[in-house]
């Protein structure tokens, strides 16, 4: 056996710039590159192999470990998981730092390698800075947080221990069942030490994209529940963009006229405008999805973890008794005792078609489908319609965004009020052009995920939308992204405030407190200059005073040099009332306000919609 003498991190990152996949056509590298704020725990052993690869495998610098590990999520989401990236970061606060992003990946099932420093394997000079010191266990460290929130975690104390974690990290980032986020916590002393690795180690290894076939007894039992549909729905979720089956479910519904809503996750499954298209299903879908959800009654649910703003808090399917659950992962494919089809969204719906053959949902189903949705484009029309209001609404944001960008941008959106305003409203184009982290909804995503976008999709336009409270939680690589070239246009909404939680707060019964920054206890009402923040980072920023300079300002940031802010004042209180429906947002027994208490008499009468088991 051949060898080399190399030390653990030079091998890793050799190993990892020898992983390949191919895309449209051509062989890549899987990994874009590795993002990296270096400290003790990293900057002398992985700082030094990294620099060694940086032609095969770039790096990457940002400002803050949780915002590199966002752009790092966002590019894989943007390559609809067939490429990604790693992340690496010292011990101590850098590693903690990463732990929101690594929770973020594994709710949202995109694949990430963390690669956190630990502390010293060899324990000699103990307690190092940044360690926590456990009295009873000796083998604790910070990085033992990420390993609930890890498809796979490992921790490497000697340095042929890679031999085995390096493959079993790779079957977990490239399984579509099992994908989410890998830890390999990297000992300080280890990733320096030297071993004679195998060179096959290093050959190179192409992955393809796995797509499990269905079972044929849950094909049958699938087939024959659709047969006996008399209202079907599909719900469209993040899985088909992920399997690539977009033009197959285009087939599939229009073979069988069977109307489609989509998911957060799953939105631009379908071009808005395929007439066979609902929009958004649950609390932020559109009327026209959601009347057929209360009235279907066999539901396909396609690659969707059927999540409480997806499914209304199971309040949603009235009627619905029957879901199919098509899924790579049977834990979500069995959800509320759905029938499972376990199998890749793409072969799992070739599949039932061709046992369907020519069946078609009844005509009245899909003419109701039809009128429903040209009722909802007209209130959507409505909502986005271009305004001289001093303070528009968010939907007229969005409308004047759609209006100078057109669906051919890709709008990277997380948390807040636009999430539910987007998802009812933005008219989506080719797949992927619609960009929510609504898994784990984390503010601050917006801006670094916007990054990873722009690296995975260069030469398209990628605007992000972001509320005031998010930007102020996470801006730093607005920095970031004018020092690579890497051009964003960005949109702050600024309410003055935390928006949406105090419309929750407002709707469950209380007192305005503590969200907008006019009710939180203060000095002085704070007046932050967004476009003066902006410009210090290096971005062209502009307040502007209408929706109407907001379109120009866009048609403008389109061909500006670098990355663009655009500053606009925002109603906090209007949102879009059409379409919609109840969430699961438990409101206090008891209460000295009576407002509490009418909006938990409300909460009763709705939770008995909520479906427990039948
Ligand atoms: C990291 C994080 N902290 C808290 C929350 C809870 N949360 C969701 S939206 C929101 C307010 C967002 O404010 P802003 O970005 O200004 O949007 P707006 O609600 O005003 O539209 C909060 C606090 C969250 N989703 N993520
Ligand atoms: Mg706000």
């Amino acid at each position: 056996m051949t060898t080399i003498r190399l030390t653990m991190a030079q091998a890793l990152t050799r190993y990892l710039a020898s992983q390949k996949t191919i895309i449209d056509g051509k062989t890549v590298p899987i990994f874009a590159g590795v993002w990296a704020i270096f400290g003790h725990g990293n900057v002398a052993a992985i700082g030094e192999a990294l620099y060694q690869h940086r032609d095969a495998l770039p790096t990457f610098r940002a400002h803050n470990e949780q915002a590199m590990a966002h752009a790092a999520i966002a590019y894989a989401k943007a390559s609809f998981r067939r490429r990604m990236m790693a992340v690496t970061s010292s011990i101590g606060p850098g590693a903690t730092n990463l732990v929101t992003a690594c929770a973020m990946a594994h709710v949202n099932r995109l694949p990430v390698l963390f690669l956190p420093g630990d502390i010293f394997a060899n324990r000699r000079p103990d307690p190092v800075l940044q360690q926590v010191e456990d009295f009873a266990d000796g083998t604790v460290s910070v990085n033992d947080v990420f390993r609930p929130i890890s498809r796979y975690f490992d921790r490497i104390t000697r340095p042929e221990q890679i031999l085995a974690a390096l493959p079993r990290a790779m079957a977990v980032l490239t399984d579509p069942a099992d994908c989410g986020p890998v830890t390999l916590s990297l000992c300080q002393d280890v990733q320096a030490e030297a071993y004679d690795y195998p060179e096959a180690f290093f050959d190179e290894k192409v992955w393809t994209q796995r797509r499990p076939r269905p079972s044929d007894d849950e094909l049958a039992a699938a087939v024959a529940a659709l047969r006996t549909a008399r209202k079907p729905l599909i719900i469209a979720g993040g899985g088909v963009l992920y399997s690539g089956a977009t033009e197959t479910l285009a087939n599939f519904a229009e073979a069988h006229g069977i109307p489609v809503a989509e998911t957060q996750a799953g939105k631009s499954s379908l071009p808005a405008d395929h007439p066979l298209n609902m929009g958004s299903i649950g609390v932020t879908g559109t009327s026209a999805a959601n009347e057929l959800a209360r009235d279907a009654d066999v539901i396909l649910a396609v690659g969707t973890r059927l999540q409480d703003f997806t499914t209304g808090s199971w309040s949603l399917f009235q009627n619905g008794k029957t879901i199919i659950g098509l899924n790579t992962q049977v834990f979500d494919a069995t959800k509320h005792r759905a029938l499972p089809l376990v199998a890749d969204a793409q072969a799992g719906l070739r599949e039932i078609g061709l046992q369907l053959e020519a069946l078609s949902a009844p005509e009245d189903w899909t003419e109701r489908a039809a009128e429903g949705r040209n009722l909802w484009f007209r209130a959507a029309d409505k909502a986005t319609a271009a305004t001289n209001a001093a303070l528009p609404s968010d939907g007229q944001v969005i409308g004047a965004v759609q209006r100078a960008l057109g669906s051919g941008a890709t709008v990277v959106c997380a948390a807040g009020g636009l999430p539910g305003e987007l998802h009812k409203l933005w008219q989506a184009g080719a797949p992927g052009s619609y960009h929510l982290e609504y898994g784990y909804s984390t503010m601050g995503y917006e801006i670094a995920g916007g990054l990873g976008v722009k690296m995975a999709k260069p030469d398209q336009e990628v605007v992000v939308m972001v509320g005031d409270g998010s930007y102020l939680m996470m801006n730093s690589e607005i920095a970031t992204s004018v020092m690579l070239g890497l051009r964003l246009t960005i949109v702050v909404l600024d309410n003055a405030g935390y928006g949406c939680i105090n419309r929750l707060q407002m709707a469950t019964g209380g007192a305005n407190f503590n969200n907008l920054l006019k009710d939180a206890r203060h000095d002085v009402l704070p007046s932050i200059d967004f476009a003066a923040h902006a410009a210090s980072l290096g971005a062209i920023a502009t307040k502007v005073a209408s929706i109407a300079e907001l379109e120009a300002g866009l048609a403008a940031a389109v061909t500006n040099d670098r990355t663009t802010v655009l500053v606009i004042d925002t109603d906090p209180l209007v949102t879009t009332e059409e379409g919609g429906n109840w969430w699961d947002v438990a409101v206090p027994e008891v209460s000295p306000r009576p407002q509490v208490n009418a909006a938990r008499k409300e909460y009763e009468k709705a939770m008995q919609a909520q479906r427990v088991v039948d």
